[in-house]
């Protein structure tokens, strides 16, 4: 496909910041298609026959970005089905909000020059502690292998270190909107709607 026919959103925040959670809002909205790098990650280690699952599960489990040319090729296909099997009308671009990515530099380079640039960048802001109990508690039924006490920590370090530089990137292109995310639901996306509306997008 041709970048000229899609728009992306890349919707950035650390674990726990209540991206999945205002994605749903944001499809329900504004008619994104919602891809989610860590839920593609999930479903591919899943998949029979896949040469990646081990190293996805290990990755998961320790917070690491997994290869980006794994995480690109899952989102860039994901993308090309979505516009085949549901063309946007004539004249308008398909709207693609991606989160949870990307989580390094190199990906968000990577991704920018290969596949398509993004139009703007969502940014929740949460506190460590506030994201760590969230996280504890889905933990209690979520089966995610990386919702526990020691895997929590790793990802937060990774996001410090590794993912904070991509926010950071962004915000020097004035293309970040970022949102206080310790509040309720329904608060966080009325702020999340305003940002995106004072953007056009
Ligand atoms: N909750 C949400 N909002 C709330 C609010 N305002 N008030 C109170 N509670 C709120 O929310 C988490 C929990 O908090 C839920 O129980 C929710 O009800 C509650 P959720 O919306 O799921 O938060 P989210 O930010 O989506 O958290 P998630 O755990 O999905 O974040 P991660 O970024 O850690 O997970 P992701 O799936 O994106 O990635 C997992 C792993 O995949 C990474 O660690 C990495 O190893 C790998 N990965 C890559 O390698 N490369 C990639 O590009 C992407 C992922
Ligand atoms: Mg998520």
């Amino acid at each position: 496909f041709s970048s000229n026919d899609v728009t992306v959103v890349f919707f950035l925040g650390g674990p726990g910041s209540g991206k999945g959670t205002q994605s749903a809002n944001l499809v329900k909205s504004y008619g994104f298609v919602h891809l989610s790098a860590g839920d593609l990650l999930r479903a591919e280690q899943e998949r029979a026959g896949s040469q990646y699952g081990d190293m996805i599960r290990e990755y998961i489990r320790e917070g690491k970005i997994v290869p980006m040319e794994v995480t690109v090729a899952l989102l860039s296909n994901a993308m090309a089905d979505s516009l085949a099997s549901s063309p946007p009308p004539a004249g308008t671009k398909a709207r693609f909000l991606i989160d949870g990515f990307p989580r390094k530099l190199d990906q968000a380079h990577f991704f920018e020059d290969t596949v398509c640039p993004s139009e703007l960048v969502l940014f929740l802001d949460c506190p460590e502690d506030v994201m760590e109990s969230r996280l504890l508690k889905r933990g209690e039924t979520s089966g995610r292998a990386d919702d526990n006490a020691e895997s929590i920590r790793k990802r937060f370090r990774t996001f410090v270190e590794t993912s904070m530089p991509v926010v950071e990137y962004f915000r020097g292109k004035d293309r970040v909107v970022e949102v206080k995310a310790d509040i309720p639901v329904e608060e966080v996306f009325a702020k999340v709607k305003a940002g995106i509306e004072a953007r056009n997008i």
